[in-house]
């Protein structure tokens, strides 16, 4: 028979250990993984957007969109893959990133409202924005908030816009406006182009992308000061993900790459400026579907893509196959006499004869030119070959090489071209004087109208065709029903 005293003195340790012991235990089961764990180990970063031009859509290449094109850079950093879900309107959006297995991240051209950080964390900004009252040209410009009184007013429903007009209310307490989740950016400036409606509000980066392609809207003022667009994430206090998220918005700032994005995406207005890009956006509807198709043909026909023609196109004559320029040059493709005789023109103010003898004499230049020049450069060698002649281009190139540039690439040469047009440099050179500066302008320009015709036209364009699309379905739910179009 055990004595107690001997119990404890033999159990006692025994007892402590195992107390130890499973004091471990409890200290070592593993710590809930951090969001940012979890997004590594799964290999997968799960965001959430908006279908439209200026966040993420398809197009024939693929998919594209500024917020697309930056949080793939961001999955790419993280070394994840990168997996886009869409929702169909604002509230929505904001209620799957609140969901526990939901996406982690929502990149949709958020303005980080006051009303929206009580349900959401946002993270640094990566874009100002202003949000602008836009209207009708020919309709009288409304100047401040009173002239919105008695207006059709449309904006979307969950919009930041919706929350600043709801708020202007208190001061303006007869203002009316119609809120809708069944349409997009792009409806509301199209409503407004089409006098549909009289007013909507939008933000500048959206007005700057798609004022090409709506001739008619213009801005009255702004509504507000410029606020910040930013990603958000599910509240919580779990840093990880939020941390990781503004560092790397801070080193796309630093290294340059969200201003590219931003130029490419959102720079048209910058260059074109508001009055080309409304004389762009009325030649686009009006001019380029009587020629579309013969640049489709002829690109296909000597391999170049069809967009590029049609942008030399308008660089050249705006579309006007009766263009002629002060030096003699004709058609809409601009064709020399010489060249017109090398290619076989008979008549360079027939459009479809320039456009053919344009693109044959472009593939041409392209094939000559030297097998060092390598893509994308060597299509912007070619077009500046086209416009100031083979020649010209060598001894450009020449001149670069001995300033100890590389002649091969384009950045480079377009710095010394416009030498060719003062003398100290063009004495020097095997075909002398040219007017070096034309060639810069006219690739720079070329650049930016294929950029306009090649990213967003789809969506824009194609406007009574989306319906029938899967893509940006305004008036159609997921399921493939009919949402009724608000009234007005
Ligand atoms: C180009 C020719 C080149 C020619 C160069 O001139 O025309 N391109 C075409 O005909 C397509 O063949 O090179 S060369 O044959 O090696 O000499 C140089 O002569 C046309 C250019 C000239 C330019 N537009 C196509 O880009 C033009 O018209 N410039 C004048 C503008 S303005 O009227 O003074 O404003």
């Amino acid at each position: 028979m055990f004595s107690q005293t001997a119990f404890r003195r033999r159990c006692t340790p025994w007892v402590l250990a195992t107390g130890i012991l499973l004091l471990m235990s409890g200290c070592s089961e593993p710590p809930k993984p951090s969001t940012l764990e979890r997004i590594q180990k799964e290999g997968v970063l799960r965001v959430v957007t908006r279908n439209s031009p200026a966040t993420y859509f398809q197009d024939r290449n693929g998919e594209t969109g500024f917020e697309y094109e930056l949080v793939k850079r961001f999955a790419e950093d993280l070394g994840v893959e990168l997996k886009i879900e869409t929702a169909d309107n604002l509230d929505e959006l904001f209620s799957r990133l609140s969901q526990p297995d939901g996406p982690v991240l929502a990149a949709a051209g958020l303005v980080g409202s006051e009303g929206r950080k009580r349900q959401a964390r946002f993270s640094h900004s990566y874009l100002q924005v202003t949000p602008q009252i836009i209207y009708r040209d020919g309709q009288t410009r409304p100047s401040r908030p009173e002239d919105l009184l008695g207006k059709r007013i449309l904006v979307l429903k969950g919009s930041s816009h919706a929350e600043q007009l709801e708020s202007l209310k208190a001061r303006l307490p007869g203002l009316q406006f119609e809120v809708s989740d069944a349409v997009e950016v792009v409806d509301l400036l199209r409503m407004v182009d089409e006098g549909q409606i009289d007013l909507t509000l939008v933000d500048s980066n959206e007005l700057a992308m798609n004022q090409v392609y709506f001739s008619k809207v213009r801005v009255g003022f702004d509504l507000s000061d410029p606020s910040s667009l930013g990603w958000a994430l599910a509240s919580g206090d779990d840093n990880s993900l939020l941390e990781k998220t503004n560092a790397f918005l801070d080193k796309v700032e630093q290294n340059g790459t969200l201003q590219r994005l931003k130029d490419r995406y959102y720079g048209h207005v910058d260059v074109l400026g508001y009055v080309g890009a409304y004389t762009f956006a009325k030649h686009l509807q009006q001019r380029l579907p009587r020629y579309e198709g013969f640049f489709r043909q002829a690109a296909q026909a000597h391999g170049i893509d069809w967009r590029l023609l049609a942008a030399m196109g308008y660089q050249e004559s705006l579309w006007q196959p009766d263009a002629i320029s002060k030096t003699g040059v004709r058609g809409l493709m601009m064709l020399t006499q010489r060249t017109a005789q090398a290619m076989a023109v008979s008549n360079r103010l027939d459009a479809k004869q320039s456009i053919t003898g344009g693109a044959k004499y472009l593939a041409q230049i392209q094939e000559q030119l030297p097998a060092e020049i390598v893509e994308p450069d060597r299509t912007w060698f070619a077009l500046a070959a086209y416009n100031i002649g083979n020649g010209h281009l060598e001894d450009a190139r020449r001149l670069t090489e001995a300033e100890g540039l590389n002649p091969n690439k384009w950045l480079d040469v377009k710095q010394i071209l416009p030498r060719l047009s003062q003398k100290q440099w063009y004495s020097k050179t095997r075909h002398g004087y040219a007017r070096g500066g034309e060639p810069v302008h006219f690739v720079a320009n070329i650049r930016r109208y294929y950029d306009i015709l090649t990213w967003v036209n789809l969506p824009q364009l194609e406007g009574s065709q989306l319906a029938e699309s899967s893509l940006h379905v305004p008036g159609i739910d997921k399921a493939g029903n009919e949402k009724p179009l608000p009234q007005l």
